[in-house]
């Protein structure tokens, strides 16, 4: 018999309290799934008219998922407060004390492009530590720490099956829901991403955009077997970050959606602490790496909230060889 979730948590994965706000996460996101899977039959699809922070317009879903997940995590003690992708602004639940002592950061419903046409979606948590002297209510700024704080980090996929793919810096292991007994089953103990790979994901309408060493790396890849990278290359664009990232979790490959001179003021299209970090913990601890144009994702010190940021990620040869490309983009001539 595979080993569930609740048996993978019980056995010390983490300690209690993070173990219990994991447990929580994990039951909002078969809610969510069930109500994905319901799609017109229960009247979650379609546009509403508010926009988010970011000035997109909302899907229903990505505020039913929203509310969702803030309440099944409200519930468990060790949570002091949260922040969204769809909330502008940070969401206490508890003052902080020793018991009340994560952030939980989420993009409730990522992808959202493709919601309504019934394509890969999913949901991207992040774990972060906060600690207080004196009990206190959360503050943006308690938020405001590099990815590599994070205690724990992962995401859901809502694709053919439900998986939970998560880390809690000691590896990476994935998860798939069991439509029949709701049950969260353990599928891989130890995910690793190969080193090597011949696909990348990227959306190559932006490619006029582009910043000189991107534009160099897809060139390169894009020449095949008879220009510098000696081989062919592969190309896959979901346009879910969760279902493309996850791909390259389950078979190696390199995903980009780094900055570009459409709105050259923008670092990039994704948002560091919901997506970028906790997707780049889940690379590092599966054997990957993920760049930001400057440095490792993780190491990058968020100035606010819902901060963009330049995207690489994935097998670990190419992430190096876009660095090297980035690195050599500033050299003097
Ligand atoms: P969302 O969080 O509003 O869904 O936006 C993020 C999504 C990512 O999942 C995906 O990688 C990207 O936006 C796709 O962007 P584009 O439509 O430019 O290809
Ligand atoms: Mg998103």
């Amino acid at each position: 018999m595979p080993v569930t979730l609740d048996q993978f948590l019980a056995d010390g994965a983490a300690e209690p309290g993070l173990a219990q706000l994991i447990g929580a996460v994990a039951d909002a996101c078969a809610e969510i799934s069930a109500l994905v899977r319901r799609g017109a039959a229960g009247e979650v699809l379609g546009a509403l008219e508010s926009e988010n922070v970011q000035g997109e317009v909302q899907k229903k879903l990505d505020v039913i998922s929203n509310d969702i997940l803030l309440e099944a995590c409200a519930k468990a003690p060790a949570l002091a407060g949260m922040a969204s992708e769809e909330m502008d602004t940070v969401h206490p639940v508890r003052p902080v004390t020793d018991e009340a002592r994560y952030l939980l950061l989420f993009d409730p419903l990522d992808g959202s492009s493709n919601i309504d046409v019934n394509v890969s979606i999913g949901t991207i948590f992040s774990v972060l530590p906060v600690s207080a002297e004196a009990p206190r209510d959360v503050t943006e700024a308690d938020f405001l720490q590099p990815g590599r704080n994070q205690a724990a980090a992962g995401y859901v996929v809502y694709g053919p099956q439900t998986t939970l793919v998560m880390t809690f810096g000691r590896g990476v292991t994935a998860f798939t829901l069991d439509p029949e007994t709701d049950q969260w089953l353990q599928v891989i103990g130890a995910v690793s991403i190969p080193r090597e790979t011949k696909e990348f994901a990227i959306n190559a309408s932006n490619m006029r955009h582009w910043a000189p060493p991107v534009r160099r790396y897809i060139d390169d890849c894009l020449a095949g077997e008879t220009g510098a990278r000696g081989k062919n290359f592969n190309m896959r664009w979901v346009a879910s970050m969760v279902a493309d990232v996850h791909r390259i979790v389950m078979r190696g490959g390199v995903f980009l959606y780094p900055w570009d001179a459409r709105e050259p003021n923008r670092a990039g299209k994704l948002r560091l602490m919901y997506e970028a970090n906790p997707m780049a913990m889940v690379i590092e601890q599966a054997g990957g790496a993920a760049y930001d144009g400057f440095g490792p994702t993780l190491d990058a010190k968020p100035a606010s909230l819902h901060q963009r940021v330049s995207v690489m990620l994935g097998s670990a040869a190419e992430v190096e060889r876009l660095q090297r490309l980035h690195e050599e983009a500033l050299q003097p001539a």
